[in-house]
């Protein structure tokens, strides 16, 4: 078994032939890109402007950093920064000696952290120089390294200590089929999954949303999510917009208040967030004194966005709605630009590629009636065929001939876009941060006065989904504070996000016919109680 099982031969040279497939890799990319417009600015930090020339030789400098420190190709470096220039630097440097950056997010801390760095072998774990929200990386890197055997070198961005000389490294580049990079799964088991992505496969996905999302060379790029969430990553994103040539503007926070005058500042033509940020920038919009008349296209997605809240965007903020329907294993749906606005409003959108292929099907893997609902199976070129190192669960995820089981229930249009319905994965969705409950449930467990947990959704006003942890004391123990339970959680070193938003101690939990926890009458229980709240 390969670390990644990646397409069979007929589908790649089908992929290659649809000409889906350039042949292109992320280092040559920035490199052809800095060749043909090096004064270009690429990346706006700040008062930092890196030009495409200059975004090329730094990315250069730090691969003959890396590998005069044994950095190889096929190595995995996890990275974890924020919306900073480096972020850029750091994982152009990866990509061109073909080091496999491993995406993590600046919320992980070091129980996801560690697990990153020993499940993946990594080398190198590259953090942030300075505090984040208050969060010192240091500490977390120097433990880390302490635990991990593999963990070679612990860098900051741009760290200073490595060899700064200018002279491309002899390094075994990567090919376009090969890995180019690892990206987080949202999960549903007790531990993440990692999704190999390539460069072929990765690269189409950019362009392919380029042209959906009227991303070209005067495009100008907010990143407002974190960097690297496949979102702001590829949808079109930070790269998709690199790749065109356009302007990439980092937003250190999301808030109407960092980020608007950024829009009116930098000109920002395009970005994306989340359902519920794009609440909040919906609500200051109207009232706002700053110009936001550069920006023609929102894109929200990452959850579900309802159709009262979606038809609020234009005239709040006078530009183009794009709903996005994605996942970081592949498949990414969008609106189109001039679908009408009913299309746009009530639908997350098609897919990118004419040979995503799409299959909703019923408990039983039987395809469902057009029009009627069910699990949303997919195909293709962009989507992978297999997480790394995880042949078990592929078993699990993927069917025989390689649709990957998304866990979304949907309904098709017949206009062919796609209506998330609901979901069958044991995830939940807390405003497009994914939390796998077995995770934060393996956590609570550990707690010596739990006997058992259980964690689920509860429908949100904001949110869609905040948790909640069901926890029943053990015989003897002392029932603890729900406070309690949540300082054990912060303090294991899960990312705030994971934290259960509530607590409540039952004595048993509803059983399914095969004596398993029923997380769907506990679902069901815990929305009865929210209902009374949601209407007052
Ligand atoms: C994006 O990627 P992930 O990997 O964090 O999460 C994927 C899951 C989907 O399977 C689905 O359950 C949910 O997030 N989701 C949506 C949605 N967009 C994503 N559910 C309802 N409506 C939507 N519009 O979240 C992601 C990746 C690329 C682009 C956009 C989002």
């Amino acid at each position: 078994m390969t670390d990644a099982p990646l397409w069979p031969d007929e589908f790649a040279e089908r992929y290659r032939a649809a000409g889906y497939w350039r042949g292109e890799t992320f280092g040559r990319m920035l490199r052809d890109r800095a060749a043909a417009h090096p004064d270009r600015t690429a990346v706006v930090d700040g008062d930092r402007r890196w030009s495409y020339g200059e975004l090329d030789t730094r990315a250069d400098r730090l691969a003959a950093g890396y590998a005069a420190r044994g950095v190889r190709k096929g190595d995995r470096v996890v990275v974890q920064l924020p919306n900073v220039a480096e972020f850029f630097e750091v994982i152009f440097a990866l990509f061109r000696i073909g080091a496999l950056p491993v995406f993590a997010l600046p919320a992980h801390r070091e129980t996801e952290i560690r697990y990153f760095c020993e499940f993946t072998e990594a080398v190198a774990y590259v953090f942030p120089a300075e505090p984040v929200a208050g969060f010192d990386y240091r500490k977390l890197a120097a433990d880390v390294q302490a635990q991990v055997p593999t963990l070679r070198h612990i860098w900051t961005a741009g760290d200073p200590d490595l060899p700064a000389d200018s002279a491309t490294a002899e390094v075994d580049v990567p090919a376009p089929g090969d890995l180019a990079f690892l990206q987080l799964s949202g999960g549903s088991t007790g531990v993440p999954k990692l999704i190999p992505r390539t460069h072929d496969d990765y690269i189409y996905s950019l362009w392919g949303s380029n042209e959906l999302c009227g991303v070209d060379a005067d495009s100008v790029y907010l990143v407002a999510l974190p960097a690297a969430h496949n979102f702001p990553l590829s949808s079109p994103g930070s790269l998709g917009v690199l790749y065109a040539g356009g302007r990439v503007v980092m937003c250190p926070q999301p808030d109407p208040e960092t980020a608007f005058p950024l829009i009116e500042k930098e000109g920002v033509t395009i970005t994306g967030l989340v359902p519920p940020l794009a609440l909040v920038w919906t609500e200051a919009g109207p009232a706002t004194s700053y110009d936001l008349s550069s920006l023609d296209v929102l894109l929200v997605g990452g959850a579900k966005f309802s159709e009262e809240a979606a038809r609020r965007v234009t005239p709040a903020l006078g530009c183009t709605l794009q709903q996005v329907f994605g996942m970081a294993e592949g498949l990414v749906n969008y609106t189109r630009l001039d679908d009408p606005v009913e299309t746009i409003v009530t639908t997350q959108g098609r897919p990118i590629s004419p040979d995503d292929e799409i299959r909703i099907v019923d408990d039983h893997d039987v395809q469902v009636a057009p029009g009627e609902t069910g699990h949303l199976l997919t195909r293709g070129p962009y989507t992978i065929r297999g997480y790394w190192r995880a042949p078990d669960h592929n078993k699990r995820s993927f069917t025989e001939d390689g649709f990957y089981r998304t866990g979304d229930v949907v309904r098709m249009t017949e206009t062919g876009h796609l209506v998330v319905e609901g979901r069958a994965k044991d995830q939940i969705n807390r405003g497009g941060e994914k939390i796998a409950p077995e995770e934060v449930e393996n956590v609570i467990l550990a707690h010596p006065a739990v006997h058992d947990v259980s964690v689920v959704a509860i429908p949100d006003e904001y949110l869609g989904e905040r948790t909640l942890a069901y926890v029943i004391v053990r015989d003897g123990a002392e029932q603890p504070k729900p406070v309690a339970i949540k300082k054990h959680v912060r303090e294991r070193g899960l990312a705030a996000y994971k934290v259960p938003d509530k607590v409540e101690f039952v004595t048993a939990f509803p059983q399914t016919g095969v004596g398993k926890v029923s997380k769907k009458d506990l679902r069901a229980a815990s929305e009865a109680a929210a209902e009374p709240h949601r209407k007052a």
